[in-house]
């Protein structure tokens, strides 16, 4: 729904600021409309029913049916409108959708930080691609904060302990103003930054330029040098449960209760393990609290969710996996090429190295090093 931008309101950038827009502007049309009605009544009404006579005694009313059936029926209806309108619109800007390329987000006093699926990462800059949905799944390192890309008309809070998310879809190439909408200190005002829509071969240059290895990759390194894989092993059951493919699944836990494995699920099992504790398994794993930062916990959520993709493995382990990697990187989805370079399958199979990744394609020759470089101990 395309509506005249009101006055004074931001950029219209996403494909929800459209409608987001048309429902604020319908709002103050009945707020607009309501106001003036009841203001020109009341100087209507003290005009005609001014005292006109010093012994002038007004008529007794004892109400009217059919006028508060109105007054209530009416203002009810309209209320309603706003919840139904309001409440789908809320769905559609909270719901993240399940294709949307997927971008960490870590708040700190005083600044964002940002790391893509691929593993480039950023401070108070978010490059996105135009014309494709993001999703990002934020967390914060100390206080409260807010995400804010007016532009978008999205905003989110993000709550220490907890992952919340955000999603869009830009629809015009350009810079725009993300902030901090959540006062967090001295500096807030200064926690801002720019959110970069480019064309899609400028973001797949852009995102073939450098960067670290993927978040998941950072994870299975992570895996290894905190113990896990001590407990945890991908082959057979160790001492703690076998993580592969776990993740959206359904997990049965002490008490009988049937949780699912998601990003919340799995930061409480590294924090607080015995939070819930898997049906069959002893409480021994010991708590990482304070040990991990919010970035590495992203990063182990990464390395588990990579697990979960043995359909991806099959492809990914066969002679050609460089040329499924660069094919898989030319959708505009970000999930499918990491969870192929960072299955386990994939690392624990013979790799010809950096060398054979490197000669796969232009986009995945970066990427396609990652899972034999966060192997080899390099
Ligand atoms: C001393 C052995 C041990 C170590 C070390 C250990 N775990 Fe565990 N882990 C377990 C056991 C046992 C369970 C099942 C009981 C429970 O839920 O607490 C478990 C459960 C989990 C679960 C929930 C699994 C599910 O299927 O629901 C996750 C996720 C997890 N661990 C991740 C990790 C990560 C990440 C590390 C390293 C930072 C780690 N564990 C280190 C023993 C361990
Ligand atoms: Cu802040």
């Amino acid at each position: 729904m395309q509506l005249p931008r009101l006055p004074f309101t931001p950029e219209q950038a996403s494909t929800v600021s459209g409608e987001v827009d048309a429902l604020y502007t319908y709002l103050v049309a009945i707020t607009l409309f309501f106001s003036v009605l009841v203001t020109v009544l009341i100087f209507y009404f003290a005009v005609k029913y001014r005292r006109r006579d010093a012994n002038e005694l007004p008529q007794p009313i004892a109400g009217s049916v059919k006028l508060e059936t109105m007054w209530t029926v009416i203002p009810f209806l309209i209320a309603m409108t706003i919840f139904v309108w309001g409440a789908s619109l809320y769905f559609t800007l909270y719901r993240p959708p399940k294709d949307a390329i997927e971008i960490f987000v870590v708040g700190k006093q005083w600044m964002w930080k940002f790391q893509h699926t691929e593993g480039q990462r950023e401070i108070n800059e978010l490059h996105v691609p135009v014309g494709a949905k993001v999703k990002l799944t934020m967390t914060t390192e100390d206080v409260i904060h807010s995400f804010a890309v007016p532009a978008f008309r999205i905003r989110s809070d993000v709550v220490p302990g907890r992952y919340t998310f955000a999603w869009f879809e830009a629809t015009k190439t350009g810079r725009y103003h993300l902030f901090c909408t959540e006062f967090c200190g001295t500096n807030h005002s200064g926690m801002n930054g720019w959110v970069e829509v480019m064309e899609p071969t400028a973001y797949q240059a852009w995102l073939a330029g450098g960067g670290s290895d993927s978040p998941a990759a950072q994870g299975e390194k992570l895996f290894q040098s905190l113990g896990c894989a001590t407990c945890h092993r991908t082959d057979t059951q160790g001492r703690g449960p076998v993580l592969t493919g776990v993740f959206g699944k359904p997990q049965r836990v002490q008490g009988g209760q049937d949780v699912t494995v998601d990003e919340a699920y799995i930061r409480e099992s590294i924090v607080n393990p015995t939070a819930k504790v898997v049906e069959g398994f002893q409480p021994i794993m010991p708590s990482y609290q304070g040990q991990v930062s919010e970035e590495q916990l992203l990063q182990l959520i990464a390395y588990i969710r990579s697990l979960g993709a043995p359909a991806a493995a099959g492809g990914a382990t066969t002679t050609t996996n460089g040329q499924a990697g660069g094919g898989a990187q030319t959708t505009t989805t970000g999930i499918a090429p990491d969870a192929q370079r960072s299955n386990p399958l994939n690392s624990t199979s013979p790799r010809p190295g950096g060398a054979g990744g490197g000669g796969a394609s232009q986009s995945g020759g970066n990427s396609n090093q990652m899972p034999g470089g966060g192997n080899s101990n390099r």
